[in-house]
């Protein structure tokens, strides 16, 4: 078989395979750093003895990015695989298709650091991971030329595996969209920590891959066991999976940069980084915190001071000894702010 004949499945396998190998072993690092920094006195990182903090974020994203894509990738292509059965025609366009994952593949690799716009780290590298980020809607835009493409005019077969197609389509088009505004960094500086985000996140790999994960597993459960799945008991499963997602998950995206997530301890701002002025974080906080407003300097010397920092909206005793805190290094900085 060559390249050409190779089943679009099989494409998407194998490139998420590549992808693995090239992500994972970033996060393995970071795990074998912590290891020898907790276990051996390394210092891989702990500023104060030269190592980064960054380092650890850095690490964590170039493997938790492409991550998204490795689960991402197979519910997609086997989605794209089945259409075309069920459409009764040729996949319609399937080269598209093949260099729609290729360029995923490559391009989720140069993305990482947009999960770390509002973090401090190299505040003008943010331009250019936006627009790497934001290229990323169109290999997904052509997935969906793909499968529009095969669905028109085709001679559709209505039964189960389909259904999951037309989930698929619904649920991972509100997740593009939803995702480009996430990719903005302005846009960003807004929603980052609310349950936008978190939303956004189901709708691509839930409603996105996990209902094309599903409806793989029904498509092929027939050549795994020789037995065919109930249609009935499986169309009742397929609504209620997609009513259920839809009505939940909504919930979080329509409250939008207001709906914060759930209160949570933040990393102490040292953790974090950041300097007085240098990034738009102090920007964010007055205006996203109006109530507490403190500029990095601060948060880092309290971050310094070893106190927890939770900036939750919602729990006014804790603003209150924040801003106490605050008050007391205003003083002793002179009310230099
Ligand atoms: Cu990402």
């Amino acid at each position: 078989m060559t390249w050409n004949r190779t089943p679009i499945f099989v494409v998407g396998v194998v490139a998420t395979s590549l992808l693995g190998l090239v992500a994972l072993p970033c996060f393995e690092v970071a795990m074998l750093y912590t290891l020898l920094d907790r276990s051996m006195a390394g210092s891989f990182f702990v500023p104060e003895q030269g190592g980064s903090q960054w380092l650890y974020a850095n690490l964590f994203w170039l493997m938790g990015h492409p991550e998204v894509y490795v689960i991402l990738i197979p519910g997609t292509a086997a989605v794209l695989e089945m259409v075309p059965v069920f459409a009764r025609k040729p996949l319609f366009g399937a080269r598209l298709a093949v260099i729609g994952i290729i360029a995923l593949v490559a391009l989720s690799i140069l993305v990482w650091a947009h999960h770390m716009f509002v973090s401090g780290w190299a505040p003008t590298l943010a331009g250019p991971f936006m627009l790497t980020t934001e290229l990323i809607s169109i290999p997904t835009g052509l997935f969906f030329l793909v499968l529009i493409g095969t669905i028109w005019r085709g001679n559709i077969w209505t039964r189960l595996p389909m259904l999951f197609i037309y989930g698929f389509l619904w649920n991972f088009m509100i997740g593009g969209v939803t995702g480009i505004s996430c990719s903005d960094v302005p846009a960003d500086n807004e929603l980052h920590g609310a349950l936008f985000v978190t939303a956004h996140f189901h709708f691509t790999l839930l409603g996105g891959a996990m209902i094309g994960a599903m409806g793989a597993l029904v498509y092929w459960f027939p050549k795994m066991t020789g037995r065919m799945l109930n249609e009935r008991v499986g169309t009742v499963a397929f609504w209620t999976v997609m009513i259920g997602f839809n009505v939940h998950v909504p919930g979080d995206v329509l409250p939008g940069p207001g709906g914060d997530a759930p209160p949570r301890r933040r990393l102490p701002a040292r953790v974090r980084g950041g300097e007085h002025g240098r990034d738009r974080r102090c920007l964010r906080h007055r205006r996203r915190d109006a109530h507490l407003p403190l500029c990095h300097r601060e948060l880092v010397a309290i971050g310094q001071a070893g106190r927890a920092e939770p900036v939750a909206r919602q729990d006014a005793g804790v603003v209150r000894a924040v801003a106490a805190a605050a008050g007391e290094l205003r003083g002793a900085a002179g009310g230099d702010r």
